[in-house]
């Protein structure tokens, strides 16, 4: 009861000082920090400084939720060389939009020794990355890891691998000129891709030739197109395959292979 009496006079002292001192919540966003947890910094907007930092935050990193298929969002802020594999081990690596050209790491061919751009693993979180030419190993994933508004720009031995068991999330990207292969799976696991642009590749999945561990594998809103295969490839017939909501161009066969099942609703052919 006491502490009422004093709660308001303060409450309103507060909020005169908030319009004395221009602390507007609504424009409290203008920093460009990419975290989406540590802006905060009291004050009048305890409530909005949440919203504001996570709405920075949503204009490099992708904006689509259930809406349409958009893809990555990234345009470049720059050029990063990169000459050995970065490594995401925990929490978030923002990449802020930069785009990330290896250099001494292979030449984007067929090759099997080239090296990856990124390693993401244990839980980690890649986001807001451009990966410029040659695509060398692209990404490797390990033990669960999300990726979310990543651009390949010209594939090169693959795009993606996942390299260990795990449940790996997938959102918010594009990749285009892959010479045989976008993701390469060559671990037990689960795979849920959403909101995806591919472009010109031998096939956009394809489980490691002749091994018959189990992955369950969704993608949900894709643009897939100019596929030399098909868009999922097993020998596994333990394995699920299931794509919804997607546009397909020249994509050729959803199942290749032996899948345990490989389903798919919601496909508009252009
Ligand atoms: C090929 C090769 C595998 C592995 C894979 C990959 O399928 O046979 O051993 O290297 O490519 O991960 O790119
Ligand atoms: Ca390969
Ligand atoms: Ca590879």
């Amino acid at each position: 009861m006491q502490k009422s009496i004093f709660v308001v006079p303060v409450f309103i002292l507060l909020a005169v000082l908030c319009v004395f001192l221009g602390c507007d919540p609504s424009s409290s966003s203008s920093s460009s920090t990419s975290s989406t947890s540590t802006s905060s910094t009291g004050g009048c907007n305890t409530s909005s400084s949440s919203s504001s930092s996570t709405s920075s935050t949503s204009s490099t990193s992708s904006s689509s939720g259930s809406g349409g298929i958009t893809g990555a969002s990234c345009t470049s802020t720059g050029t990063v060389t990169v000459t050995d594999t970065i490594r995401v081990t925990s929490g978030t690596y923002d990449g802020q939009c930069k785009t990330y050209v290896p250099v001494g790491m292979g030449d984007g061919g067929q090759g099997e020794d080239q090296k990856p751009v990124f390693r993401v693993e244990n839980g980690a979180t890649l986001k807001n990355v451009i990966i410029g030419s040659p695509g060398v190993d692209g990404i490797h994933l390990y033990n669960g890891a999300t990726l979310d508004n990543v651009t390949w720009k010209d594939v090169g031995e693959d795009a993606c691998t996942v390299k260990s068991s795990g449940t790996y999330t997938i959102k918010n990207i594009e990749g285009y000129n892959s010479e045989d292969k976008f993701f390469q799976v060559n671990a037990a696991s689960t795979i849920n891709v959403s909101n995806c642009i591919i472009k010109t590749a031998g096939k956009a999945l394809r489980q490691n030739g002749g091994t018959t561990f189990k992955i369950a594998v969704t993608f949900d809103r894709c643009d897939i197109a100019d596929m030399n295969e098909g868009i999922f490839r097993t020998d596994s017939s333990s394995s699920t395959a299931r794509i919804t909501n997607s546009r397909l161009h020249n994509a050729g066969d959803i199942c290749i292979g032996n899948w345990a099942s490989c389903t798919s609703s919601g496909i508009t052919y252009y």
